[in-house]
């Protein structure tokens, strides 16, 4: 019985330290013991990037640390973990979503792993990127029609802009044409319902769950 939880704490802390190479080597040690690429993602990885902000925050890491796990997670993530998560792709035609992060915030990484997640499980997705104001989002809505709308936001000012979005998207009309799904570190389930989305989700997995849930298809 091979133990995950050992190895995926050793790549939380690789990744925390910023180490690539090991990083690297022990993701491949993981998947070549069977562990799922998604709990590698969100059991090593995400964890591990959250420690980077800790470290961050107490002022031991600056901005080129943030930096540096930003490329060892899509390193990692581009080399070995997406051509996994791609193979299990189920068929299309769940139903179509337009995801971006909000004005502002240039936090992408995982927005990405919900895009991925969401092709993966049969959706169809326009991501618009990043730093996304109000009015485009609206504007995609009206373009793509899409069934829901996903927002990301990871800074506890631009999470703010949620409300702005919804706010443009009721005043265009289009607020009850699509379903809104918000997330990112700082948002909750409470801020979700305070801003009047209808869904919110703390990680990829759950996201997926919930857009199912949304278009009543799960
Ligand atoms: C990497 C990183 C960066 C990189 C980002 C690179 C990139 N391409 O994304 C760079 C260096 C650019 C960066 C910049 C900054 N950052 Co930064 N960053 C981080 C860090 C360490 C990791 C974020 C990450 O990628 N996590 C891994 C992914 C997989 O997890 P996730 O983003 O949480 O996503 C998951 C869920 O939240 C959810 N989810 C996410 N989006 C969505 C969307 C939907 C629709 C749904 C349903 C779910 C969902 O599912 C995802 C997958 O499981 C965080 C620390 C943290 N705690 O998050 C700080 C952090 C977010 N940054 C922070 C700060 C302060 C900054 C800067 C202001 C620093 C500066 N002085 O310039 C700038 C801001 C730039 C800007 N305007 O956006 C603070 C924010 C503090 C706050 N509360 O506002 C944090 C929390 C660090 C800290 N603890 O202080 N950062």
């Amino acid at each position: 019985m091979v133990d995950c939880k050992d190895l995926l704490n050793r790549v939380r802390r690789a990744v925390a330290g910023l180490d690539g190479e090991l990083t690297r080597k022990l993701v491949e040690e993981a998947l070549r013991a069977g562990c799922s690429p998604l709990a590698v993602v969100e059991e090593g990885l995400r964890p591990g990037m959250w420690e980077v902000g800790e470290r961050f925050e107490r002022g031991e890491y600056f901005l080129p640390e943030l930096i540096a796990a930003a490329d060892i997670f899509n390193g990692v993530m581009g080399e070995l973990l997406l051509p996994l998560l791609e193979a299990s792709r189920q068929s299309s035609g769940r139903g179509r979503v337009v995801i971006g992060t909000v004005r502002g915030d240039i936090h992408d990484i995982g927005k990405n792993l919900v895009a991925v997640m969401l092709r993966v499980n049969g959706f169809e997705v326009v991501d618009l990127g990043v730093d996304v104001p109000p009015e485009k989002f609206v504007e995609a809505v009206r373009a793509y029609r899409p069934d829901i709308l996903g927002m990301s936001a990871l800074l506890t000012t631009t999470m703010l802009e949620m409300r702005n979005v919804i706010d443009a998207l009721r005043a265009a009309g289009l607020r009850d044409k699509v379903k809104v799904i918000v997330g990112g570190a700082p948002v909750t389930e409470e801020f979700a319902r305070e801003i009047g989305a209808d869904a919110y989700a703390r990680d990829a997995v759950e996201a997926v769950e919930k857009c199912k849930k949304l278009l009543g298809r799960d």
